[in-house]
C-alpha cells in the first residue's frame, strides 16, 4: 500500500514528528566486535574515543537524526573528557547516556553492586561515582547502569540479600546525582549468569527506580527477554507510569543477539512505536531516549548504524500512520477485525518515499546509505586507520 491524497494531512503531521525525533547512537557500534568464538577485525575500525565519535557524526550527517553517542566507561576512558566533548561539539554531535562498566574486573566475578564482600561493593559505586563525574565533565544527563551481576548455581549466594545491597549501592549513587541528571536501569533476563541475575526483569528494574525516586527510570532493551515475550505490553505499562527512561533498541532472534533493530521483527518494532505514538513518548520532551545497543560483527559498521537509524524512522513513521480515530472507533464498537485492519493498514503502508521526502526538505541525500557510500569516507578510514580498536571487550 502506499500513501492516498486523503492521507496527506496524516502525513505532514508525521513528517513534522519524524522531524523533530532522535535517535543515540553507541559508540561501541564502531568498534570490532564478535562472538566468543572469533572477533573478525574490519579495515578502518577506529583507534579511540574521538575517532569513534567521528565515525558516529557520518551517521548523522547522512539521517540528520542522530546527534548524541552513549559511552562506555572505561571503554572510551579518555585522560580530558573536556576534550572530547569539544570535539563532539565541533562534529555537530554530543555525547548522551554514559554507561557504567562493573563486570570487566577479576573482582567483579561474583557480582559488582550485589557482591557479597563489601570491599567489591565500594569500588562498584566508586565507578559509578566516576561515571558522574565524566557526565559533569560531557554535559551528560543519564547514567545508564546494567549489572552483568547474578548466579550460576541455586544456593550460590542469598538472592533476597543480592537485592538488599544492590538497594545500598543505587541509593549511593542516587544521591549523588544533579538535579537534571537521572539513573536509567537496564534489565536482562539471562547472561552472563544462567541460574539467576539480580536484575532479570521490568518488574525489579521498576521497583528499584521506585524506592530511588523520580530521577530513576527503566531501560528496556529490545534483546533482553523471553521469546515470546510482548515488549509493547511493557512499553505501555511503563509508560502508564512514567517510568520508560530509554530503549536499547537491537534485534534478536535467539538470546542478546544484538542485530541490526528492524531487521527479525519489524513489525514487533512497528507495535512498540505505536505504543510510544499512542502515548504522546515521541516527543523529545517525553524524557524517552530512543538509543541503538548493537555490535556489527560481519557488516560495515557506519552503514549497519544507517541502516538501523532508518529501521528506526520507518517504524515511527507507521505508527505515526495510525488512523487513531478510525482505530479507537473499531475499539470502542468491539470491532475485532476492523480494529486490526486499522492497525495492519498502518503498518503495511510503504513510508520510504515520505521519509525521502524529509530529507530531501532538510537539505539531506534522500538515499542516507547510497549517499554515505558515495562519500568516500569509508575507504578514507581503511586507508588512515591501522590497528583498530574492539568494541568492548579487551578495547
Ligand atoms: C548488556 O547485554 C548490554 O545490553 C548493556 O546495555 C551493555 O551496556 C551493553 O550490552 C554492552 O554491549
Ligand atoms: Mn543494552
Ligand atoms: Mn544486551
Amino acid at each position: 500500500m502506499t500513501i492516498s491524497p486523503s492521507q496527506t494531512a496524516a502525513t505532514v503531521t508525521a513528517r513534522e514528528a519524524l522531524a523533530a525525533q532522535t535517535i543515540e547512537l553507541p559508540s561501541w557500534a564502531f568498534g570490532n566486535s564478535g562472538t566468543r568464538f572469533k572477533v573478525f577485525g574490519q579495515p578502518g575500525v577506529p583507534r579511540d574515543p574521538f575517532e569513534k565519535l567521528a565515525d558516529a557524526a557520518q551517521v548523522h550527517a547522512y539521517t540528520g537524526v542522530a546527534p548524541r553517542v552513549s559511552l562506555h566507561i572505561p571503554w572510551d576512558l579518555v585522560e580530558d573528557f573536556a576534550a572530547l566533548r569539544k570535539h563532539a561539539e565541533d562534529l555537530g554531535i554530543s555525547i548522551g547516556a554514559i554507561n557504567s562498566n562493573v563486570f570487566q574486573d577479576d573482582e567483579y566475578m561474583l557480582g559488582s553492586l550485589c557482591n557479597p564482600d563489601p570491599k567489591v561493593r565500594r569500588k562498584a559505586v566508586d565507578a559509578h561515582l566516576r561515571c558522574l563525574e565524566v557526565m559533569n565533565e560531557t554535559g551528560s544527563r543519564d547514567l545508564k547502569i546494567w549489572l552483568a551481576d547474578g548466579l550460576n548455581y541455586p544456593g550460590q549466594d542469598d538472592l533476597r540479600g543480592r537485592q538488599d545491597r544492590l538497594a545500598e549501592g543505587l541509593a549511593e549513587i542516587y544521591a549523588a546525582l544533579a538535579p537534571h541528571q537521572r539513573i536509567i536501569l537496564e534489565y536482562k533476563f539471562f547472561e552472563p549468569s544462567f541460574y539467576a541475575t539480580d536484575i532479570p526483569d521490568w518488574g525489579t528494574s521498576l521497583l528499584h527506580c521506585m524506592a530511588l525516586g523520580e530521577q530513576a527510570m527503566v531501560v528496556l532493551d529490545t534483546g533482553h527477554h523471553a521469546p515470546g515475550t510482548n515488549i509493547e505490553f511493557i512499553v505501555a505499562q511503563l509508560l502508564r507510569v512514567g517510568r520508560l527512561g530509554a530503549f536499547d533498541f537491537n534485534s534478536r532472534f535467539y538470546a542478546d543477539d544484538d542485530l541490526m533493530v528492524g531487521a527479525a521483527d519489524p513489525f514487533q518494532l512497528f507495535r512498540i512505536m505505536h505504543e510510544i505514538v499512542t502515548a504522546g513518548a515521541l516527543r523529545p520532551d517525553s524524557g524517552v531516549n530512543f538509543m541503538l545497543d548493537q555490535c556489527h560483527n560481519i557488516e560495515p559498521k557506519i552503514p549497519a548504524q544507517i541502516r538501523s537509524v532508518m529501521n528506526v524512522q520507518e517504524a515511527t513513521a507507521k505508527a505515526l500512520l495510525v488512523d487513531r480515530d478510525a482505530l479507537a472507533a473499531a475499539q470502542q464498537d468491539g470491532e475485532v477485525l476492523g480494529a486490526n485492519a486499522v492497525l495492519m493498514d498502518a503498518y503495511n503502508t510503504d513510508v520510504r518515499q515520505l521519509l525521502a521526502d524529509l530529507r530531501t526538505e532538510q537539505g539531506l541525500d534522500p538515499d542516507p546509505m547510497a549517499a554515505y557510500a558515495a562519500s568516500g569516507y569509508g575507504d578514507r578510514i581503511a586507508a588512515d586507520r591501522v590497528g583498530g580498536a574492539q568494541a568492548g571487550w579487551g578495547a
